[in-house]
């Protein structure tokens, strides 16, 4: 996977996502990153980049030309039309399905505007997917950009130790994950549930998939309807509900 970011704050990128996996797996060269300034590309003898928009109205709108050649130059360096992200509160909104999708890519743009947008002019040109990451305004799309890279970077192969992991979690089934506990056996007063010192690896099991059920009904109800339900899931939610709504 390589990550191109057209930005006009490149260090942002290149300082949060140099460390922790992310650093890692740039290190092993699993993935790789770079953020683009768009600046460098201005035409402008000043190197601005924005004006107002036209009609009127608050705030600067990222002007089409600075945009359109950074894009340019990176689409002739890597000899194919890529998927170019644009990071935007009225795209929609991403989910892990579409860190599948984004993942299985070789070259992976991201756009990131500021003020109030980028000329609607070069997104129609340029851009292939329109992605928010909720409902709540940004400043600017370079968050959303890394939380995109974040997410995408750890179902590529190599980026994470164990390649169980990426696996058995939240969200692979629409269900949230159980609860995990490490030593000591009780900390201030509060005990590990002695299922998981029992070493009875069908019982943890069970145990494990009741805890899933409980959190996923106690915290995200609207989840459940799209969860891969066995009859003794179903079973469980009927009695949990039985015994919460009396
Ligand atoms: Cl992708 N960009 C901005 N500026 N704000 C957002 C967003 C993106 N997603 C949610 N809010």
């Amino acid at each position: 996977m390589r990550y191109h970011v057209l930005t006009l704050f490149p260090d942002m990128i290149m300082q949060a996502l140099g460390t922790s996996i992310i650093g890692k797996a740039l290190e092993k060269e699993s993935i790789s990153l770079e953020a683009i300034d768009i600046r460098e590309y201005t035409k402008n003898k000043h190197k601005k980049v924005d004006d107002t928009p036209y009609g009127g109205g608050a705030g600067m709108v990222m002007q089409a030309q600075p945009v359109y050649d950074a894009y340019k130059a990176l689409e002739e360096k890597i000899g194919h039309r890529p998927r170019v992200i644009y990071l935007t509160p009225q795209g929609s909104v991403f989910h892990q399905k579409m860190a599948q999708e984004f993942a299985a890519e070789e070259d992976l743009v991201f756009l990131c505007g500021h003020y109030e947008g980028i000329d609607e002019r070069v997104l129609e040109e340029i851009v292939t997917d329109y992605v928010s990451i909720g409902d709540y305004v940004l400043t600017g799309g370079e968050l959303p950009a890394m939380v995109l890279i974040d997410a995408i970077s750890r179902l590529v192969p190599g980026v994470l130790n164990n390649e169980e992991s990426a696996q058995f979690e939240s969200f692979h089934d629409n269900l949230l994950e159980y609860p995990q506990y490490s030593r000591p056996e009780e900390w201030m007063g509060k005990k590990v549930p002695s299922v998981l010192l029992s070493g009875h690896h069908a019982n943890i099991d069970a145990w494990r998939r009741e805890q899933s059920l409980i959190r996923t009904y106690e915290r995200r109800p609207d989840l459940l309807e799209k969860a891969a339900l066995t009859p003794k899931d179903q079973k469980f939610l009927d009695n949990l509900r039985n015994s919460t709504c009396k």
